[in-house]
């Protein structure tokens, strides 16, 4: 049985988490906040990142990596759930970059304002990175759409948006495009059962 080392709160963890149960995948995941999950991510991850698969003798780090990894054995099932992970579709791979920059940015800032780091220079640059690109994915020249099947894109955002809320660092009432597209992605069946907590 395939083994994902992660945390229950991690966004680019569900990504996975949900990509597995769509295929219908077994999946134990082991929580790297224990002794054991620990251990073997120290092992395992040299970037300290999760998540990291281990499927039998494979160690796949990167969530991209695993998600990529599910789709060339998976496709048929994944295409019957709804999703198209083709890594060929240029614009999903836009959007994927714009949703894990902010993402990367708000995770960057969330763990620097708990050591008390002061709101200036690089932290602040995360918060205007935030802004800029939520405003250009709410209103910007292709404002954000929820469409069925998910692209790579829309669900690296979908994961993206829900964590900014859970861990309030993003106002998503400023931006009504982003706000229907989570609303469309909550009521999906996709998104069940997978919701961060802590
Ligand atoms: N590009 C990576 C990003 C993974 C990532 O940043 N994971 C966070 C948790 S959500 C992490 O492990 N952070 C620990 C750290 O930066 O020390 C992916 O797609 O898997």
């Amino acid at each position: 049985m395939m083994k994902l080392l992660g945390t229950t709160t991690s966004p680019y963890v569900r990504k996975v988490r949900i990509v597995a149960r769509a295929a219908n995948l077994p999946l134990t995941m082991l929580d790297t906040r224990s002794e054991e999950g620990a251990a073997l991510l120290a092992r395992h991850a040299p970037l300290g990142k999760i998540p990291v698969l281990l499927d039998g003798d494979r160690v796949l780090p990167d969530s991209s990596v695993i998600v990529g990894w599910l789709w060339q054995r998976h496709e048929a099932a994944l295409r019957a759930a709804g999703l198209d992970l083709d890594p060929a579709h240029l614009e999903q791979r836009e959007l994927q970059v714009l949703a894990e920059g902010v993402l990367d940015a708000a995770i960057n800032r969330f763990y620097l304002r708990r050591d008390n780091f002061e709101e200036r220079g690089y932290l602040a640059r995360q918060t205007e990175r935030i802004d800029t690109t939520l405003a250009h994915l709410d209103h910007g020249p292709t404002p954000v759409k929820y469409a069925r099947p998910l692209g790579l894109g829309a669900l690296s955002l979908a994961v993206a948006l829900d964590w900014l809320v859970f861990r309030a660092q993003a106002d998503l009432a400023k931006y009504p495009a982003l706000t229907a597209f989570r609303t469309a992605w909550l009521a999906d069946p996709l998104a069940a059962g997978s919701e961060p907590v802590v």
